[in-house]
């Protein structure tokens, strides 16, 4: 490195250690974050590592979340590379999986990485945008988190691609046995078990504590009780809430009770459901995005190989999570028009848009609208050689739905599809409320994935 303006190393050493003691502390100034600095240093390293020699690509650990680019996804990828980037001393990088523009789509993952002192997330974060010219893809050691198989775009003619560590808490598609480490068990948030995993001897920012904390109760609901929060969520609750900027405003006494035997109600500890509210408030608020934005904010794909079909075609499939009424985005025809456009956009064969709302007119036991979901599901031909029997598709798709127990679907009773066809819609569609709310994604997926994959339909 050259030296700037003729001075020794020594001198400027010297120059540098007298203007920091010097400096006087401003109390207003935001201190930089430390977790704010490793990513945007890390993104600016491994950016110019690949553009000058792809080959150095193979020197870093790529840390991915799932693509539906949820807080959880970003909280358990960014905790994952610091631990392996700071503590074990290894290059890692997360990688966010979602394009540079969606990472506006979610406010309250915006909320939580400003709490975390990442305040230009575009900037700081590495997303699928950055990389996306870059093929081959220029790393081929993965850690993944919050999903438990490698996405086909990474190991793309990358045959060096391996996956090093799996933490999640999605249903074990039982692959990389080897890596380590290799955690995929039930929990509320799979950044509970990247929080119970982390080296407690190395010490943990607070913004990063307390940006895992963030997701733990944007997952858990705020660690209600009798909701989805299992005792994995609550020891880390317990272990991130002393490490995290609410600790300032926690009473000491309650901070010595996250350490004692006796269970803990987070829901009485104001700070904390303050979080949690904020964060709950900020993510049901979509009432700025049209349908085409609601179908991509919380999106996930899937491929399947159709087996008992002749031509055996490879079919993508992609499930929305959308939190409002399909009747309050999607009437009148927009349902389908919107549903066609991102299908043709993703080349998808088969498209379930799932909802997830309370219901202002029926009340729940806790006196909150009742819980309700419902389903949109289309169906059309996306092959390159336009084989897809789109009618046997369609009736594997509605019999296996129709028969499971798990989400007892039945005709939908206030929305139907529009007649109007004319091309702009996809070929078949079936609109149902789901018998059992509390199934999710989670639940429908394996379903799908089933449906489509089985030889024998279901
Ligand atoms: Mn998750």
């Amino acid at each position: 490195m050259s030296t700037a303006q003729g001075l020794k190393p020594s001198a400027l050493r010297r120059l540098s250690t007298f203007l920091t003691q010097t400096k006087p502390p401003d109390p207003s100034a935001p201190a930089e974050s430390s977790l704010a600095n490793f990513l945007a240093t890390a993104k600016e390293k491994y950016l110019s590592d690949i553009r000058a020699t792809p080959s150095k690509g193979s020197e870093w650990t790529v840390v991915m979340g799932n693509e539906a680019g949820d807080l959880d996804s970003l909280a358990s990828s960014i905790a994952y590379a610091w631990v392996q980037s700071e503590i074990g001393k290894k290059p890692s990088i997360p990688l966010i999986q979602i394009a540079r523009d969606d990472l506006n789509l979610r406010a309250e993952n915006l909320h939580a990485l400003k709490l975390a002192g990442i305040t230009n997330p575009a900037k700081q974060l590495l997303s699928t945008t950055d990389v996306l010219d870059v093929k081959p893809f220029p790393s081929s050691t993965f850690a993944l988190v919050d999903h438990n198989r490698l996405g086909v775009a990474f190991s793309a003619d990358n045959p060096g691609a391996k996956v090093v560590a799996v933490i999640d808490h999605h249903e074990d598609e039982n692959f990389y046995a080897d890596s380590d480490p290799r955690k995929v068990a039930p929990a509320g948030s799979c950044s509970s078990h990247v929080a119970n995993l982390y080296p407690k001897e190395a010490g943990m920012p607070k913004e990063l504590a307390t940006l895992l904390l963030s997701a733990i109760l944007v997952d858990t609901g705020g660690l209600r009780e009798g909701g989805k929060a299992i005792q994995a969520d609550r020891d880390a609750a317990s272990y991130l809430i002393p490490l995290s900027t609410l600790v300032d405003s926690i009473s000491s006494s309650t901070i010595s009770s996250l350490s004692s035997t006796t269970p803990v109600v987070f829901t009485n500890i104001p700070e904390v459901k303050r979080l949690s509210d904020d964060l709950d408030h900020k993510k049901s608020d979509v009432s700025h995005l049209g349908a085409w934005d609601l179908l991509r904010r919380d999106y996930k794909e899937y491929t399947y190989t159709l087996n008992w079909h002749p031509a055996a075609p490879a079919i993508k499939a992609g499930l929305a999570t959308v939190p409002l009424k399909l009747k309050a985005w999607g009437a009148g025809g927009k349902l389908e028009a919107e549903a066609q456009r991102w299908m043709e956009h993703q080349g998808l064969s088969v498209l379930g848009v799932l909802t997830s709302f309370r219901d202002a007119k029926k009340f729940g036991a806790n006196g909150q609208g009742k819980h309700r979901r419902e389903m949109a599901w289309f169906v059309r031909d996306a092959t390159e050689a336009q084989t897809l029997q789109v009618d046997d598709v369609a009736a594997r798709l509605w019999k296996g739905l129709e028969g499971s127990d798990e989400i007892r679907v039945r005709a939908h009773k206030k929305m139907g599809l529009s007649k109007s066809g004319g091309g702009s819609t996809p070929d078949r569609g079936k609109i149902y409320e789901q018998g059992n709310a509390n199934a999710t994604r989670k639940a429908t997926a394996p379903l799908l994935k089933n449906i489509m994959e089985s030889s024998e339909p279901s």
